[in-house]
C-alpha cells in the first residue's frame, strides 16, 4: 500500500496537465461561458499567503464551473510597471526590466506549485511592449474622445533631489523618503483623464451590480460623492460675479459673509491695496498644507479679509469677502457663502473674527433660539428672516425650502439648480521611467500630436541612467526625446511622462479574452463573448480606485464602439485577510517574534520583561507573523494548503492561521488516500453494477443517502455564495460515512468512493487526479461532469403505519422505519386522523405493533 506523497503526485500532475493542455480555454461553443478572474499581482518576487488565498478561491470556482459544463476562462498575469522596480534600479543597479522579469519567473513557478488551473497561453505582463502598445492605443482613444487633457497641477517636489515624488514617497511628516527634504507643492503640466464626465453613470450603474458587496458599492458612491444644491451668483465691486456652490440655498438670507479658497483666481483682484501683504502671506502658508489638514474639524479657523464686499443677491446686503484655507479650490467653485448660524465651520469662523450670525431656520419646538446659538443649528425647523421663504418647513437636501429657494434664484436670474460631485479628474502623469510612455509629441507648430498608430508602441529606451535625482530618466535622454513632428516634420519633443500604473490594470481583463492579438488591443467579438467577468476575486484595498477606473474604461470603450456591455465585473468577491497571531508590547508598541519568546503561553518581552498583548493581525513582515507559503507547500503539499485555506473560514471573512488545522487537513487527505487504497485493493472495485434504490439493504441505503446528501450540500455550498468551508465539512462527513459503512462490497460503496473523489477534485486537484487514476477511471477527474444527486436516495426509509380506533382501521401515516414503540405511539397520537376520531374520547389503552399499526382503545 503506497503512502500519500504529495510532493511526488503534485509534481506529476502539474506536468501532466501542462503537457495535455488541460487548463487551456475552450473556443467559443454553445456551452455557456464563465470568466473567473483573480486580481493580478504586482511581481514583487514573492508570493504571500494573501495571494494563495485569493487564487485558491478563484481556482475552486473555475474548476467547479468546468465540471458543471461551462467553458471557463481563467487567466493570470502581472501588473508589472511601477515604482519598486525603479527603486531596485536606483539602489542595486539592476535594470527595472531585468528585476521585473526575474520576479515574474520566480512568482510564476511559485504559483505553478499551487496547482491553479490557469491558461498560461494567455498570460499578460503590463510591462511587455506587446501589451503596452495597446495601453498607448487606448490612451489615444481617450485623447480622440476629448477625455485626455493636460493642465497645470500641483505635484510633490523634492527640492534636494530635484524630482517629482509619488504620494507613496512622501512620509506622514511631508518629507521625501530618499533625501529627507520637506516636500514642496509645485505646479507642473500634468495629464488627466476626464473621469468626471462619467460620474453620473458610474454612480447610476452601481445599481446593476447586485453581485457586489454592498460595502464596496457604498465606498464607490461616497467617492463619487454626488451633492445636489444650487449655484448662486454674488455681484462684487470689481464687476465679476462670485459664484458659489451650496447644498443649502434656502439659507441664503442667513449668509453674512463669503469665503474664498486662498487659490481662488479672483483673490488678487478682490484684494484691497492695504490688504495685499496679509493676503499673500496667508496664501503662502496655505500652500504648504494638505487638503486633509486644511479641512480637519478640530483645527482653529484662520483667514484674512480681502478688504472688499459682495452683494447678497436676495437682499442686496453688503457682505465682506474673506479667504480661508478650510475652503478648498478643488471642490464646487472654490468659494462659499458662509451661513454661520447653520454651518458649523462657518460658525466657528464667525466667532473667531466677530462676524454677524443670523438664524434663518428656527427649530420647531423653540428649544433653541436661532439668534443666540452656542453652535450651528444644522437640523430642520421653519424658515424665518427669509422673505418669501418664511414659514416653509426647512429640511436638509430635498426639503421644500430648498426647492423654493432654487425657484426664487432661477426666477430672478441669480442662480440655478446644480449637481456637484466630489470625484475629480484622474491625474495620470508620472515623472518616472518604469511605466507606459504617453504616446504624444509636442510640436512647436502643431501643438500636441498623437503618435501615429502604426508607430506604436513608443518603446521605453533601455540604456538609461537611474540616479533618483533630477528629471525622470526619460527626460534626460535627448536621443529619445528629440523627434520630428509626425505631422509637419519640425523638430519636436516626445512627451516624457509615463502613465499611472492603474491605467495598465484598467483593461487587462479585456486583453485576456484575446491575449495574443498582434493587430488590435482585442477583437471586440471575443471580448463581447467572454466579458463581463462572471466572478472577480480580490482584496478590499481595491474597492475604490482599481474597480472605479476599470468601470470607467469599460464605459469609455463601450462608447467608442469597442464593447457592448456597461460593467466589467458582474460579481465581486473581496476575500478576507489572512491573519496570524502577534505578540505586541503595549508600552513600546514593538512586536516580538514568536521564536524570541521563552514561554508562548505566558509571553513577556525578552528585553523589557513587559507582558505582551496577544492577538490576530494581518500577516506582515513588520509584525513577524507571516507564514511563507513555500514552507507550507514543502511540508504538506499544495492540496493541504488549499484545503486548509478553504476550510478555515468563508472566503469573505478573515482567516486565522492555525498550524493544528493545517495538520488536520493533511490528516483528512491521508484518510481519503487510505480509504481509496483499501477500495482499489478490494474485489468490489472491479465489478461496477447498477444500483437499484428499492432493492438496497439498510446499510446500503444509509451510505447512499450520505453520498447524495454530500452531492446536494456541496453543490449548494459552492453555488453563488461560495461557502467552501462548509463544502469541505461535507466532504469530511462523506469520508466518515465511508469509514463506517457496513457494505464495502456493494456498488453503493463504489459510488460513494467515486463521488468523494469527484467532489474533492476542485478543492484538492492533485490527490483527486491521482486517486481517480488509481481507481482505474479513464480520463481526467477534472473533465468529469459534476455529480447530480438522486432525490430518491435522500429519503430516509419509511414505512406505512396503520391507525386503528377500537380495532377499526381509520387511515395510515408514513413514519421512519426505525421509529421506537414510544415514537410510533406519539406519531399516531399527533396525526390528524387520531385527533379527529379521538376528540372528546378517553383513551383506555394503546396497542402498538412495531412496523405495522397503532390501535387506540377508547371507552
Ligand atoms: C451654505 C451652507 C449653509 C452650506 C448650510 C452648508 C450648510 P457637500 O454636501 O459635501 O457637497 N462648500 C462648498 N464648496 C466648498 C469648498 N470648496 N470648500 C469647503 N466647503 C465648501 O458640501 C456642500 C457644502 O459645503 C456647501 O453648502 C458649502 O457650504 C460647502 F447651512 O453653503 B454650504
Ligand atoms: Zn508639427
Amino acid at each position: 500500500e503506497a503512502k500519500y506523497d504529495p510532493a511526488a503526485i503534485e509534481k506529476k500532475w502539474q506536468q501532466t496537465w501542462a503537457s495535455e493542455g488541460l487548463d487551456q480555454t475552450p473556443d467559443a461553443t454553445r456551452q455557456p461561458k464563465f470568466y473567473a478572474l483573480s486580481m493580478f499581482p504586482y511581481p514583487s518576487g514573492n508570493l504571500h499567503m494573501g495571494h494563495v488565498r485569493n487564487y485558491t478561491i478563484t481556482d475552486v470556482i473555475a474548476r467547479v464551473k468546468r465540471m458543471q459544463g461551462y467553458r471557463v476562462l481563467h487567466p493570470m498575469g502581472w501588473d508589472a510597471f511601477g515604482l519598486p522596480a525603479e527603486n531596485a534600479a536606483i539602489d542595486r543597479g539592476v535594470h527595472p526590466a531585468k528585476w521585473t522579469h526575474q520576479n515574474i519567473d520566480q512568482m510564476r513557478s511559485q504559483l505553478q506549485r499551487l496547482g491553479l488551473s490557469y491558461d498560461w497561453n494567455r498570460e499578460v505582463a503590463t510591462c511587455a511592449p506587446d501589451y503596452y502598445c495597446w495601453t498607448q492605443w487606448i490612451f489615444l482613444q481617450f485623447l480622440a474622445a476629448g477625455l485626455a487633457y493636460q493642465k497645470e497641477a500641483a505635484v510633490n517636489w523634492d527640492p534636494i533631489d530635484q524630482t517629482v515624488l509619488a504620494n507613496e514617497q512622501v512620509d506622514s511628516e511631508g518629507r521625501s523618503w530618499r533625501s529627507g527634504a520637506l516636500v514642496e507643492r509645485k505646479l507642473l503640466k500634468q495629464w488627466f483623464l476626464k473621469i468626471t464626465d462619467y460620474a453620473e453613470q458610474l454612480l447610476q450603474d452601481l445599481d446593476q451590480l447586485s453581485g457586489w458587496p454592498e460595502r464596496v458599492k457604498l465606498m464607490q458612491e461616497n467617492w463619487i460623492g454626488k451633492s445636489t444644491g444650487a449655484q448662486v451668483h454674488f455681484a462684487t465691486e470689481i464687476g465679476a460675479d462670485l459664484t458659489v456652490f451650496t447644498t443649502r440655498p434656502d439659507t441664503l438670507w442667513g449668509a453674512t459673509f463669503m469665503v474664498l479658497s486662498p487659490e481662488h483666481p479672483l483673490v488678487e483682484k478682490l484684494t484691497a491695496p492695504d490688504r495685499v501683504a496679509a493676503i499673500t502671506d496667508y496664501q503662502k502658508e496655505a500652500a504648504k498644507k494638505s487638503d486633509l489638514d486644511r479641512t480637519a474639524d478640530s483645527r482653529e479657523k484662520t483667514g484674512v479679509w480681502t478688504g472688499s464686499y459682495a452683494l447678497n443677491p436676495v437682499n442686496g446686503e453688503k457682505i465682506p469677502i474673506w479667504i480661508a484655507d478650510y475652503v478648498l479650490m478643488g471642490y464646487g467653485t472654490g468659494a462659499i457663502m458662509a451661513v454661520p448660524a447653520h454651518d458649523q465651520r462657518d460658525f466657528e469662523f464667525a466667532r473667531q473674527f466677530n462676524l454677524p450670525i443670523r438664524g434663518v431656520v428656527q427649530p420647531a419646538n423653540a428649544e433653541v433660539d436661532a439668534n443666540n446659538l452656542t453652535q450651528a443649528w444644522t437640523e430642520g425647523g421653519v424658515m424665518v428672516n427669509s422673505g418669501p421663504l418664511d414659514g416653509l418647513p426647512a429640511g436638509k437636501g430635498e426639503g421644500e425650502s430648498v426647492a423654493a429657494a432654487i425657484a426664487w434664484l432661477e426666477a430672478h436670474g441669480k442662480g440655478q439648480q446644480q449637481v456637484n460631485y466630489r470625484l475629480r479628474d484622474w491625474l495620470i502623469s508620472r515623472q518616472r521611467y518604469w511605466g507606459v510612455p504617453i504616446p504624444v509629441i509636442h510640436c512647436p507648430d502643431c501643438g500636441i500630436v498623437p503618435v501615429p498608430v502604426d508607430q506604436l508602441p513608443v518603446e521605453l529606451p533601455e540604456d538609461v541612467a537611474f540616479s533618483g535625482r533630477g528629471a525622470s530618466p526619460l527626460a534626460k535622454l535627448a536621443s529619445w526625446t528629440q523627434v520630428p513632428c509626425p505631422t509637419c516634420g519640425t523638430p519636436a519633443q516626445r512627451e516624457t511622462d509615463t502613465m499611472d500604473t492603474f491605467i495598465d490594470s484598467s483593461w487587462y481583463f479585456l486583453r485576456y479574452a484575446d491575449a495574443r492579438n498582434q493587430q488590435q488591443a482585442f477583437d471586440p467579438a471575443k471580448v463581447n463573448d467572454w466579458l463581463p467577468v462572471d466572478q472577480y476575486v480580490g482584496g478590499i484595498e481595491h474597492a475604490i480606485l482599481h474597480l472605479l477606473y476599470s468601470r470607467f474604461f469599460t464605459k469609455v470603450l463601450r462608447d467608442r464602439g469597442l464593447l457592448n456591455f456597461d460593467e466589467p465585473f458582474k460579481r465581486l468577491l473581496t476575500q478576507g485577510m489572512v491573519q496570524n497571531i502577534t505578540y505586541k508590547n503595549p508600552k513600546t508598541g514593538k512586536y516580538v517574534p514568536i521564536d524570541q519568546l521563552s514561554d508562548a503561553q505566558n509571553p513577556v518581552d525578552p528585553e523589557t520583561g513587559d507582558r505582551l498583548e496577544v492577538f490576530y493581525e494581518k500577516m506582515s513582515k513588520s509584525k513577524y507573523n507571516g507564514v511563507d507559503p513555500q514552507v507550507v507547500l514543502g511540508k504538506y503539499g499544495a492540496d493541504t494548503a488549499r484545503m486548509f485555506i478553504l476550510f478555515k473560514a468563508p472566503p469573505e471573512k478573515d482567516l486565522e492561521w492555525d498550524d493544528a488545522d493545517v495538520e488536520g487537513q493533511f490528516r483528512f487527505l491521508n484518510r481519503v488516500w487510505r480509504l481509496v487504497q483499501g477500495f482499489v485493493e478490494s474485489p468490489a472495485s472491479a465489478k461496477p453494477s447498477p444500483i437499484e434504490q428499492a432493492a438496497l439493504s439498510k446499510a446500503e441505503k444509509d451510505l447512499r443517502r450520505a453520498t447524495h446528501t454530500a452531492i446536494k450540500e456541496v453543490a449548494e455550498d459552492v453555488a453563488d455564495d461560495y461557502q467552501f468551508n462548509t463544502a469541505v465539512s461535507e466532504l469530511m462527513k462523506l469520508s466518515n460515512a465511508l469509514s463506517d459503512a457496513a457494505c464495502p462490497d456493494s456498488p453503493v460503496y463504489t459510488e460513494a468512493v467515486q463521488t468523494l473523489v469527484l467532489l474533492l477534485a476542485p478543492f484538492a486537484p492533485h490527490i483527486a487526479a491521482e486517486l481517480w487514476q488509481q481507481m482505474g477511471q479513464r480520463g481526467s477527474v477534472h473533465l468529469q461532469p459534476w455529480p447530480e444527486y438522486d432525490p430518491a436516495a435522500l429519503i430516509a426509509d419509511e414505512i406505512t403505519l396503520v391507525i386503528q380506533i377500537k380495532g377499526k382501521t381509520r387511515g395510515t401515516i408514513p413514519v421512519p422505519a426505525d421509529a421506537s414503540k414510544a415514537d410510533l405511539e406519539r406519531y399516531a397520537r399527533e396525526s390528524a386522523i387520531a385527533q379527529r376520531y379521538l376528540e372528546g374520547q378517553t383513551v383506555k389503552k394503546v396497542i402498538v405493533v412495531p412496523g405495522k399499526l397503532v390501535n387506540f382503545v377508547v371507552a
